[in-house]
C-alpha cells in the first residue's frame, strides 16, 4: 500500500505551532495508511527532507496544507519541484488558499486534487479510490479538474459532528518533531498550545475568507472533549497556556462556561475569537466563569465604529458602534483585556468619503481606548477576498480590482502584502491614505504597546510612550520616525503581519 506524506509549508516566523490542520489529516488515515509529516515551520530545507522521503519509492500521495502568504511561497516551490522530479506522486492541497482560489492552483499544472474545506472524510475517501482505481467523482468536498480541463466542485457534506473525528495523533507527531517544539512561550505562558476546538462560522461578513466554504455553517466539539484533549498535552508534555485558533471560539455561551468550568482548577491562561454582539449577550456570571477559567485576552474582529460601514461589511448579528465601546467598557469589570481588530480603508463611491471614513475610524478607535485604556488594536487596511455576490465585493470589482489569476501572481512581492494585509492594491486608497493609517497605528502602538509582545520591558514601553504621547494628543501623525526608529531598535512584534 501507497503511503502518504503531509507536508505544513512554512507559516510562522519563528513561532511555531503545532501543525493543526494537517494534522487533523493524519488523524483522519491513522491506522490505515502510513504516513508522514514535514513541517516547513522545523527544517531548513523541506524539500531536501521530501525528497528523502520519495526517494524510497514508498510514497505516492502528498497532502499539503496552504493558506495565502508565505506559507503559498514555499507550497509553490516545493511542489513545482516535487511533481517534477516524481511526476507520478498524486499532489493534493488542502486549506483556506485553494478552498477559495481553485483556478489558479489547479491550472498551474502541479496540483492534482483539492479538498474544498473539511478533509477528514474527503481525504481518506479520494486516498482510497485512488489507490484501488475507483471513481472519485461522488467524493464530497473535491475539486478537480475534468479531462476536458474543466474546473468540477463536488457537493459539500455536512459539517461532521466534532466529537465523532478520530482523536489527534499528537504521539506519533512526537515522534517526527518533539511536542514541545510547538509549545512556544508566549504572552500567554512559557509553553502554549495551539488548539482548534470549532470549525466554521454562523455569520457571513463578506470580506471573510471562511465564509465561502462554511456558508455560516458551525460545529464546535464538546467542552468535555475539548477539556480532554488539553488535560492530555498538559499532563504529558506540560502546556500552561491555550491559544484557541477557532474562527469562533465563544458561539456557545453553554459550552464557554462547561469549558470554562472544567478547567477551572487546572492553571492555565487562554485565548481565543469572538464577536462581540455574540458576547455582549452573555451573563455577567458566564463572563466571570470564563475570567476564573484563565481567560486574559479574547480577540474581537469590531472591524468598524461606523453602523453603515458594518453593514457594507454584512457584519450581520447585531453588532454597533455604541456596543463595540460599551463592550469594551463592561470587559474591564471582569479584567479580560478585548484585542480588537479594525478594518480601514473599505470602498466608497468618492476618495472624500474614504478618506472621511479613516479620519473617523481613528477617532472611534480613540474613543475606545479612552474608555478602556487596556483594549489591544490591531489595525488591518482592507484587503478583499472574492467572496462572489456579497455587496462589498460587487464594488470592490466595479472599482476595478482584479484579483490574480495564476499562482505565480499570488505570490509576486506585491500581493504577499496584500497577503498580509499591508499594501492593499486597491485603487481606491491613495499612497497618502495609506501613510496615514500606517503612521497613526504607529504613534497609537507607541502610545500603548502591544502587551503581547514579551521582549519590550516596562522601561522601554515608557520611553515609546513618552515620545508618541504627544502627538496623539494632538492628532499629529504624520512622519513618525523617531517612534519607528525606537521600535527598530527594540523590534516591535506586529500582530497583524506575524499573525496572533
Ligand atoms: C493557525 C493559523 C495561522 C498560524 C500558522 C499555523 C501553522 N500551520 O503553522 C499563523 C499565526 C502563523 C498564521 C499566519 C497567517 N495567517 Co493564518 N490562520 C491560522 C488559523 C487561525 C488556524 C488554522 C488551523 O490550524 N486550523 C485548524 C485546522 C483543523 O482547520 P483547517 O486549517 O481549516 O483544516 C481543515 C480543512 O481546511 C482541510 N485542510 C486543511 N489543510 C489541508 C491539507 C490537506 C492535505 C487536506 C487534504 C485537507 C486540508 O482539512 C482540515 C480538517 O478538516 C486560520 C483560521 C482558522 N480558524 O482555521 C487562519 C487563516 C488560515 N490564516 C489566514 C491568514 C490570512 C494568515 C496570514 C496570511 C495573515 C495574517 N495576518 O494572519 C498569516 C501569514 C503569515 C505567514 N508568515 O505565513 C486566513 C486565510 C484567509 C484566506 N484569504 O485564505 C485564515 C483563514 C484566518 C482568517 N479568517 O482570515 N495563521
Ligand atoms: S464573524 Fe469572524 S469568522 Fe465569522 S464570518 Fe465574520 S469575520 Fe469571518
Amino acid at each position: 500500500m501507497s503511503k502518504i506524506l503531509l507536508f505544513n509549508p512554512k507559516s510562522a516566523i519563528n513561532k511555531y505551532r503545532i501543525p493543526n490542520s494537517i494534522l487533523n489529516i493524519a488523524a483522519s488515515v491513522d491506522g490505515k495508511y502510513d504516513w508522514v509529516i514535514v513541517d516547513g515551520n522545523c527544517e531548513a530545507d523541506p524539500i531536501k527532507k521530501i525528497e528523502s522521503y520519495l526517494n524510497t519509492g514508498e510514497f505516492k500521495y502528498l497532502g499539503f496544507t496552504v493558506m495565502p502568504g508565505p506559507q503559498l511561497r514555499q507550497a509553490i516551490l516545493a511542489a513545482k519541484a516535487i511533481k517534477e522530479k516524481f511526476p507520478y506522486t498524486k499532489m493534493i492541497w488542502g486549506g483556506y488558499f485553494p478552498s477559495n482560489q481553485p483556478n489558479a492552483v489547479l491550472y498551474s499544472g502541479y496540483v492534482d486534487f483539492i479538498i474544498n474545506g473539511p478533509g477528514d472524510h474527503a481525504f481518506p475517501k479520494l486516498v482510497d479510490a485512488l489507490e484501488y482505481g475507483q471513481p472519485f467523482e461522488f467524493i464530497k468536498n473535491l475539486i478537480y479538474k475534468d479531462p476536458d480541463g474543466k474546473i468540477s466542485k463536488t457537493a459539500k457534506e455536512d459539517l461532521i459532528d466534532q466529537d465523532s473525528l478520530p482523536p489527534l495523533p499528537y504521539d506519533k507527531l512526537n515522534t517526527f518533531y518533539p511536542i514541545t517544539k510547538f509549545l512556544g512561550k508566549t504572552y500567554l505562558g512559557e509553553k502554549t498550545l495551539a488548539y482548534h476546538s470549532s470549525i466554521g462560522c454562523p455569520f457571513t461578513c463578506s470580506f471573510c475568507a471562511v465564509v465561502p466554504i462554511y456558508e455560516a455553517r458551525w460545529k464546535g466539539k464538546s467542552a468535555q472533549a475539548v477539556y480532554k484533549d488539553v488535560k492530555y498535552i498538559k499532563d504529558k508534555w506540560g502546556a500552561d497556556a491555550i491559544e484557541f485558533h477557532d474562527n469562533n471560539f465563544f458561539v456557545s455561551e453553554k459550552r464557554a462556561v462547561e469549558f470554562s468550568n472544567l478547567m477551572k482548577d487546572e492553571n492555565m491562561t487562554w485565548w481565543g475569537m469572538a464577536r462581540i454582539d455574540t458576547m455582549s449577550k452573555f451573563k455577567d456570571s458566564s463572563l466571570e466563569a470564563i475570567r476564573a477559567s484563565g481567560c486574559k485576552i479574547i480577540f474581537f474582529g469590531a472591524e468598524s465604529g461606523n453602523n453603515e460601514v458594518l453593514a457594507q461589511m454584512d457584519k450581520g448579528g447585531t453588532q454597533t458602534g455604541n456596543q463595540i465601546i460599551e463592550f469594551a467598557e463592561r470587559l474591564k469589570k471582569f479584567d479580560i483585556i478585548p484585542e480588537y481588530s479594525f478594518v480601514l480603508g473599505t470602498p466608497a463611491p468618492t476618495p472624500e468619503k474614504v478618506q472621511a471614513q479613516i479620519d473617523f475610524e481613528i477617532d472611534f478607535i480613540k474613543k475606545v481606548k479612552h474608555v478602556n485604556p487596556k483594549t489591544e488594536i490591531i489595525i488591518y487596511t482592507y484587503s478583499p477576498v472574492p467572496t462572489e455576490g456579497s455587496e462589498m465585493y460587487k464594488q470592490v470589482l466595479a472599482s476595478g480590482f482584479r484579483f490574480p489569476q495564476t499562482l505565480e501572481d499570488w505570490i509576486s512581492p506585491a500581493w504577499e502584502s496584500f497577503d498580509l494585509r499591508k499594501n492593499p492594491l486597491t485603487p481606491w486608497l491613495t499612497p497618502e491614505m495609506i501613510d496615514k493609517i500606517r503612521n497613526f497605528e504607529t504613534v497609537l502602538n507607541g502610545v500603548y504597546p502591544t502587551v503581547t509582545d514579551i521582549r519590550l520591558n516596562a522601561l522601554k514601553r515608557r520611553a515609546i510612550k513618552i515620545v508618541a504621547g504627544l502627538r496623539y494628543k494632538v492628532n499629529l501623525y504624520k512622519y513618525p520616525y523617531e517612534i519607528k526608529l525606537l521600535q527598530k531598535v527594540w523590534r516591535y512584534r506586529q500582530p497583524e503581519i506575524q499573525g496572533f
